[in-house]
């Protein structure tokens, strides 16, 4: 059976342009810095986000465990959104690697304002860790690839730095977070000091994350991916898909917003299917307690089918990503498949 898979946009293959640029890579050991393509990866997503340099890690977690560590010291807290994925998904890297933790602030669509934040921040005293970091998730994941207005990002960094605190961005999917604003990639991150992006999700590369900032804290960070085992000598042959990834990636996420609203519309439209939030990118959760079926059991019954989504946190919801890799025919057969579920059949 072939599956329509919605399980997450890091699923792509790479595309026909990937696999000859991975196929043509000029490559060298990047831990001694000689990789050619790593480095020109490194450059592109430096100019790109507007930042003195980047550093092309294997991960999303391990871009975001780099830039928290080059942010904070021991001992420190780091807030950040209840469902952050630096708090829920990365395996506690946050205190295992760089001993801090976390403090929360729940938002239902994902998004920090400067105020909540503010109340937020720990005196300093005898009793009370630091805050030491901000972090903010752009798109945010698990609130439905909600995207930080620019305003919003402006004051908590202007007021973050007026306190003398640094701003990280999950920026996993902030490609999309652009599109969706309109603007470049640049303009989403510019106030930020440190922010990690993915190539191996919304923009199809197979495997590979960057972080950027400032060349001071890319420099300490480079160490940090040594240490963390991401030191990957020929790399360039990944980076190489990466490239194409930058290229030719962000011209088509309007694509897969477009088709993420087609989705809500259509499961909208099934008796006993909830679609959360309307989606600004290529992130959408719906709820089927209506159905009878918990998350899990819905999964399974359209996994049955041929149809792949995951189970969300909640009893019973449902998460799905669109992606290049699969088409409108596609879609319409997922909502006529969910519909056949739905109605218990
Ligand atoms: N997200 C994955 C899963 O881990 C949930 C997905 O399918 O969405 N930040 C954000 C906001 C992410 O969504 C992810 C991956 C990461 C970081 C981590 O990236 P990787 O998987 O490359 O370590």
């Amino acid at each position: 059976m072939t599956f329509i898979d919605l399980r997450s946009d890091t699923v792509t293959k790479p595309t026909a342009a990937m696999r000859r640029a991975m196929a043509e890579a000029e490559v060298g050991d990047d831990v001694y810095g000689e990789d050619p393509t790593v480095n020109l990866l490194e450059q592109r997503s430096a100019a790109i986000c507007g930042k003195e340099a980047a550093l092309f890690v294997p991960t999303g977690t391990m871009g975001n465990t780099i830039g928290i560590k080059v942010n904070t010291e021991h001992g420190q807290e780091v807030i950040c959104e209840s469902r952050a994925h630096i708090l829920n998904y990365e395996l506690s890297m946050m205190a295992w690697f760089a001993g801090c933790l976390t403090r929360t602030i729940i938002a239902e669509d994902g998004i920090l304002s400067w105020k909540k934040i503010h109340a937020e921040i720990r005196p300093l005293g005898p009793h009370a860790a630091p805050t030491g970091l901000i972090e903010i998730e752009n798109t945010h994941n698990m609130a439905g690839g909600t995207v930080y207005p620019l305003d919003t990002i402006r004051e908590i960094c202007e007021e973050s730095h007026k306190l003398g605190l640094p701003v990280h961005m999950d920026g996993a999917r902030v490609f999309n977070a652009a599109e969706a604003l309109g603007v470049p990639v640049a303009e989403v991150v510019k106030p930020v000091d440190t922010v990690t992006f993915c190539l191996s999700k919304a923009l199809g590369a197979p495997a590979g994350s960057m972080v950027c900032g400032s060349r001071v804290l890319m420099d300490k960070g480079r160490l940090l991916r040594k240490r963390l085992g991401g030191g990957m000598r020929q790399a360039g042959v990944l980076a190489a898909a990466g490239l194409v990834a930058l290229e030719d990636g962000p011209a088509r996420l309007a694509e897969d917003h477009a088709n993420a609203k087609f989705m809500a519309e259509g499961l909208d439209a099934i008796p006993r299917i909830r679609v959360e939030r309307e989606p600004q990118t290529n992130i959408l959760f719906f709820d089927v307690t209506e159905t009878g079926y918990s998350g899990n059991e819905f999964s399974g019954k359209l996994k049955e089918r041929g149809v792949l989504m995951n189970a969300a946190s909640g009893p019973s919801r449902l998460r799905l990503l669109t992606h290049f890799d699969v088409d409108r025919g596609a879609f319409l057969r997922a909502l006529e498949i969910v519909r056949s579920v739905a109605a218990g059949n």
